[in-house]
């Protein structure tokens, strides 16, 4: 396939769009990637390709859209099936992979975000703690998912590395924003391991954010929230 036949509404802080850019490495496709300013305006083209939520990632596969990032990953997954599959093949691992993944979008990443966005002490200690619990629940998780093997996918990374290892970036400047550790040693080994395999594999580190750019971005961010809603 063409690289324009393929291309990639997105934004490079972006985690949800990190995710269908993984699954396209991951499969070596190559494709065309439109830089959204969210910030300032969205194109004509975003607005029409996701005309509910007007958010991206929207993946465009000649002339079809597809919205929603997980729904995007096993998209790809089915339509380049020769390359090496993303979800579990077993109907209860993919089950599994699923929950997880819904697990860290509706409850896991909104704490991550209350960290950044909590005013006062007792607001910010609260999110900790749901950040920390959920990580104690993703370790023991990782280790009923991935039976020893480097990924919570087994021997390479899969769909549920995919969901949470676009969190990555965004952990890491939490820590840094917020001078706290978040993934130990002493609390998250394996996570902790994994994370660093995750991020230095060859499908994910060209598109992983580095930590420094994305803190000021989230700063950034962090002050417009505060003060105006982003354009619609
Ligand atoms: N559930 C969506 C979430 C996508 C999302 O929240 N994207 C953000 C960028 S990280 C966005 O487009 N925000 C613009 C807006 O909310 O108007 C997915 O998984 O694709």
């Amino acid at each position: 396939m063409a690289k324009s036949d393929v291309k990639v509404l997105g934004s490079w802080p972006s985690q949800y769009v990190m995710r269908a850019r993984i699954a396209l490495n991951i499969k070596s496709v190559s494709y065309e990637f439109l830089e959204e300013k969210l910030w300032e305006s969205k194109s004509e083209l975003l607005l029409k390709s996701n005309p509910v939520h007007k958010k991206i990632p929207v993946l465009i596969h000649g002339d079809k859209p597809i919205c929603e990032s997980l729904i995007i990953v096993q998209y790809i997954d089915e339509v380049w099936s020769s390359g090496p599959s993303i979800l579990p093949s077993d109907p209860h691992e993919r089950a599994t992979a699923r929950f997880w993944a819904a697990y860290l979008d509706e409850k896991w990443f909104p704490s991550i975000r209350s960290i950044g966005m909590a005013q006062g002490e007792d607001a910010r200690k609260t999110a900790i703690a749901q950040v920390e619990e959920g990580l104690v629940l993703l370790e023991e998780a990782f280790g009923n998912c991935s039976k020893g093997k480097p990924f919570f996918g087994g021997d390479q990374i899969g769909y549920l590395d995919i969901a949470f290892g676009c969190f990555l970036a965004w952990l890491r400047v939490t820590e840094k924003i917020s001078g706290i550790k978040l993934l130990s040693e002493a609390n998250t080994p394996a996570l902790l391991n994994w994370a660093d395999r995750f991020c230095s594999d060859a499908a994910v580190k060209d598109v992983m954010p580095d930590t420094e750019k994305l803190a000021e971005f989230g700063k950034m961010v962090i002050a417009k929230m505060r003060g105006a809603a982003p354009p619609k």
